[in-house]
């Protein structure tokens, strides 16, 4: 958490971290520092643009953007059917205008499909948990970094991509072990005690092979199993032909190394597994996501003080996303094929029930097909870039050209998809508004307004105000007036859910309390002995599952779908490159400071056998091909990625040029970390 330092009425000149947050605890990342250094830059969205017939993106009014808006979406609802009209939203908005729009397109405009961003980060973990408990509920609290004795991170560089978290593993007092499971010997690889540098999509074998072998040796919890899970007999009779021995080979890993790393766990006495994006995002990563699950389950580490199976979160409000988009559930965690749901919500938000769809929307991956065979017309594009992070972006670029009406809505107006669009609406941003965002321990914590948007841009509320009005269903949305106005209907939706946020006595407890993390319900709240800072799920072992249990999933292993051959004898691995770059860049390239702190060349690591092959030294040009693309690229030569991998950071926009459209079956998140290709000197 920030706070403004001398700062006039909207106008802040700096920003300090705030020593008594219980997330940061006064410690900031460059990024966070340079939070309002990017808000100035001169590519922001001033005004409303609409392309015009020569081609160009002109200004126009606001009065102009909302009415085109609403003419041009109602023309292609009428031609082609409401369905025709989809969106893709993001986890970078606050949960009121997140739950705002989702409730204006599906209940208000009649849109069908709809998705967002979170789909490319955390909806892994989103069908692992629901899977796996009966809901999508990560049970830790940041203390748990400090209070574990064994931490454990799966595909995941806390020391890049989540530095405050880091500083709190290195808070921790116990001497803890500190596993990691990663293809490359990444900063967070090097500042563990065990580094497992399996191969890549070897996961589910090796966490397999710890499973098996925490059961020969005797490491389990049976009366936390017997208790609180279903399944053990299965997963055991499952696990039993993964032993160390058998999977070594494919994993690259010792078999004495997997016996000590599932030694680690099993005698901890409180062990926490974490998992990100080397997981999330992966063909079967839905099922490494349970295997890891499942680990924590038969360990009993649940409930206490440093224990979990943990996946952080990506985005800053991802989980707001997961909780309040309206897209794949209803509103609020509610299933769309419901009747009571449907029902319920509609007499909480005062709206007619057959306003809401009795089916959830398309994944993104079927709105980009449905774009492709015609079925999508019209595009809404609201906080993310998808022509630079989508999977293959190069074919995704090519199907932008086929709608018959973009719009875009960012900060920036210069993004690789604001370039595309008909219509670019400009939005405030972090800073320059008010609403909640929930971290990855479930917290909501209060975004302030410390400055005014420039131009004309508006708040992301207020342009879904607005278009409701043009749109002609304003008395739909009459108590949506305002960021807390949709805070009190969220508490209402919530009430005696898992996600349950009653008790919380409005922004202002958010922001004295220094955040609150579901559930906190009413009754909670009337308790006087009730903990408000740190606060972890499953201490009384009980799931959401109706009969209170925790599934134990396991399944076969998939093979890798385009794995290295003659012709493409590498495996391309991508992901966080700096601390200092963020995503597209539209926002951290705005920062001369951080500008500095990061190579402006997209950049390739290969292994220093591999460059050799190759004839070329650090800082030669490389060529980089894919079955779907090539780049050229610098070389850095480093031992930190294994001979036969490349890894390419995702901050450059040619990264999915290369990538292979491939997903998780059951969360259709993008595989963008396993392609094959092949290197050449330039
Ligand atoms: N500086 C910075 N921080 C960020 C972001 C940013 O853009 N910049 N983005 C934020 C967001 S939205 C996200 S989602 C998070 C992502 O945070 P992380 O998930 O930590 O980041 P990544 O680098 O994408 O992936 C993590 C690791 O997965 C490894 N990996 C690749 N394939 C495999 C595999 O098959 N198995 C295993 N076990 N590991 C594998 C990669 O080598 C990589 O080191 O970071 C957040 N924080
Ligand atoms: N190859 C490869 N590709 C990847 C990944 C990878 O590891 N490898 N990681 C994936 C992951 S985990 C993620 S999360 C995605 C991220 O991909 P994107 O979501 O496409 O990337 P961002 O740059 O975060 O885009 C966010 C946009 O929202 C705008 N914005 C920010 N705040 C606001 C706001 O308040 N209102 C409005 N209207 N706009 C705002 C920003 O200006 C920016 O243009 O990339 C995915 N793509
Ligand atoms: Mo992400």
């Amino acid at each position: 958490m920030w706070t403004p330092v001398a700062c006039s009425r909207w106008r802040s000149v700096g920003l300090t971290p705030e020593t008594s947050y219980p997330v940061n605890l006064g410690m900031a990342c460059p990024k966070g520092w340079e939070a309002l250094e990017v808000l100035n830059s001169e590519k922001r969205a001033h005004y409303p643009l609409l392309r015009q017939a020569d081609g160009t993106q002109q200004r126009v009014s606001w009065d102009t953007a909302l009415t085109t808006f609403t003419e041009r979406f109602k023309s292609i609802q009428a031609k082609h059917g409401n369905a025709a009209v989809a969106f893709v939203s993001t986890g970078q908005i606050v949960s009121e205008e997140m739950a705002f729009l989702g409730a204006l397109a599906k209940f208000g405009m009649g849109v069908q499909h709809g998705d967002g961003n979170t789909r490319q980060c955390m909806a892994t973990a989103v069908s692992a948990y629901k899977e796996s408990f009966g809901f999508d509920a990560p049970p830790y609290t940041y203390d748990d970094f400090e209070q574990s004795d064994c931490l454990v991170f799966v595909g995941a560089n806390p020391c890049i991509g989540h530095p405050i978290m880091w500083e709190r593993v290195l808070r921790n007092q116990k001497s803890p072990e500190i596993i990691v499971l990663d293809p490359r010997r990444t900063e967070t690889a090097m500042a563990s005690t065990q580094h497992l540098q399996l191969n890549p999509k070897s996961d589910l074998a090796l966490l397999y092979a710890i499973t098996q072998h925490l059961i020969a040796a005797n490491l389990i919890d049976y009366d936390f199993v017997n208790a609180h899970t279903e399944g053990f007999e299965e997963l055991a009779a499952h696990v039993s032909a993964f032993t160390p021995e058998a999977v070594s080979q494919q994993c690259g890993i010792p078999v004495l190394d997997i016996r000590r790393a599932a030694e680690s766990i099993g005698r901890a006495s409180a062990a926490s597994l974490w998992w990100t994006m080397g997981v999330n995002q992966s063909y079967e990563g839905t099922r490494v996501a349970q295997a890891i699950i499942n680990i924590a389950l038969i360990t009993g580490n649940f409930g206490r003080p440093g224990t979990g199976a943990n996946s952080i979160t990506g985005q800053c409000n991802a989980m707001g996303s997961r909780l309040w988009s309206n897209t794949t559930n209803l509103l609020g965690h509610f299933k769309f094929e419901s009747a009571d749901d449907r029902q319920h919500v509609a007499e909480t938000l005062g709206i007619d029930v057959d306003r809401i769809p009795n089916e959830g929307s398309w994944a993104y991956d079927e709105i980009v097909e449905g774009i492709r065979n015609g079925e999508i017309k019209g595009l809404w594009v609201i906080a993310t870039n998808p022509a630079h992070s989508w999977i293959n972006r190069g074919d995704f670029r090519e199907l932008l050209g086929k709608l018959d009406f973009l719009v875009v809505q960012d900060m920036y107006d210069q993004t690789d998809t604001a370039k595309h669009a008909d219509l670019v609406l400009p939005a405030a941003g972090w800073g320059e508004k008010v609403g909640t965002f929930i971290n990855s321990e479930r917290r909501y914590g209060l975004v302030k307004k410390v400055r005014r948007a420039p131009g004309e841009a508006l708040a992301d509320f207020q342009i879904f105000r607005a278009i409701a009005a043009y749109w002609g269903v304003g008395d739909v949305f009459a108590e949506w007036t305002d960021p807390e106005a949709v805070f009190r209907i969220m508490q209402r939706l919530s009430r005696n859910r898992p996600n349950d946020i009653s008790g919380i006595d409005g922004y202002q407890q958010l922001d004295a309390s220094g955040g609150i993390q579901w559930p906190f319900s009413e009754a909670e709240s009337q308790q006087e002995d009730a903990p408000v800072q740190q606060r972890r799920l499953f201490s009384d072992g009980r799931f959401y599952h109706e009969n209170g249990k925790a599934r134990l999933i396991v399944d076969q292993i998939t093979p890798m779908p385009e794995p290295p051959d003659v012709d493409y004898p590498h495996l391309l691995l991508t992901g966080r490159g700096t601390v200092s770059q963020w995503h597209t860049q539209t926002r951290t390239e705005n920062s001369k400071v951080l500008r500095k702190l990061y190579p402006q060349q997209p950049y390739a690591e290969i292994h220093p056998r591999d460059a050799a092959k190759l004839d070329v030294i650090n800082g030669d040009r490389i060529r980089v091909r894919s079955r779907r693309g090539e780049v050229e690229v610098t070389a850095m030569v480093t031992p930190t990625v294994r001979s036969g991998h490349v890894f390419i950071p995702m901050h450059y926009r040619i990264v999915n040029e290369l990538t292979l459209s491939h997903f998780d079956p059951h969360s259709h998140q993008p595989s963008y970390k396993d392609c094959a290709v092949c290197l050449e000197k330039v």
